[in-house]
């Protein structure tokens, strides 16, 4: 059992990577299958439209502890809309996707993630991405103003804190920011994860302290003579 990221075993080999299931979703041509190979493979090539969905897992390391994300790239297009919430099961963070470049994407992902959020647990960990700022970045804009892209992006800090979900901005061309968001989804996993197993530990505690307590000892005898009295009260009115 560790309590901190840095409080781990030396002993590495000794640890199963917990696995971990991020589901990766967006309008179609966001960029989430680019996102996604581009941190499990290091590479940037032009995919087909993503079919269903598809699957990809890569171990990270959070101060030596092994976790083993499985990455759902989910595909975006309307036809496939209907199918998506069938890969929410059991997901346990969630990255949303827009093109920093096109303000559609951005309407969309934020119905994506209401959508999301009817389908999961409250405490699932939610990352808001804008890829594609590589254009933004070497267009200088391109038809935006300056002003107005500081407002496109203040309105998307907005939204995600609204989620209470972290921002970032990528580009899976250019290699920027795409191990950043999927690092800061492993390290609040990992959090959540370590949180849940001292939980656990504090009750299977509390447990074993209750059983050896007089208390808990009188009262399960007390429950115990209810019942056998219970029985003997059965007895003595016998059936029949
Ligand atoms: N300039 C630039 N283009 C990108 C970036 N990421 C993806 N693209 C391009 O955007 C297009 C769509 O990328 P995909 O990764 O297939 O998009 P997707 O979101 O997986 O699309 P679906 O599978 O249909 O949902 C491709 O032509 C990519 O090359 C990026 O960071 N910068
Ligand atoms: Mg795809």
């Amino acid at each position: 059992m560790y309590n901190n990221e840095n409080d781990l075993d030396d002993d590495n080999e000794s640890y199963i990577p917990t696995e971990l299931k991020v589901v990766v979703i967006g309008v179609s041509g966001v960029g989430k299958t680019s996102l996604c190979v581009r941190y499990v493979h290091d590479e940037f090539q032009d995919f087909s439209p993503t079919i269903g969905a598809s699957f990809l897992q890569k171990i990270v390391s959070i101060g030596n502890c092994p976790l083993c994300l499985q990455i759902w790239d989910t595909a975006g297009q309307e036809r496939f809309r209907a199918m998506t919430p069938l890969y929410y099961r059991n997901a346990k963070a969630a990255i949303v996707v827009f093109d920093a470049t096109d303000d559609h994407t951005f309407i969309q992902a934020k119905r994506c993630l209401q959508d999301l959020k009817k389908h999961v647990p409250e405490d699932i960990v939610i990352s808001i991405c804008a890829n594609k700022i590589d254009i933004l970045k070497n267009s200088k804009g391109g038809s935006s103003s300056p002003a107005q892209i500081d407002q496109k992006l203040q309105d998307a800090i907005d939204f995600a804190k609204q989620y209470k979900a972290a921002f970032f901005q990528t580009s899976a061309k250019d290699n920027i920011g795409v191990n950043e968001i999927f690092q800061d989804v492993a390290r609040r996993l990992l959090k959540m994860h370590m949180k849940e197993n001292e939980r656990q530990l504090m009750m299977a505690k509390r447990r074993k302290n209750s059983e050896s307590n007089p208390y808990y000892i009188e009262r399960q005898n007390s429950l115990e003579r209810v019942r056998l009295n219970s029985v003997k009260e059965y007895d003595r009115v016998g059936c029949c």
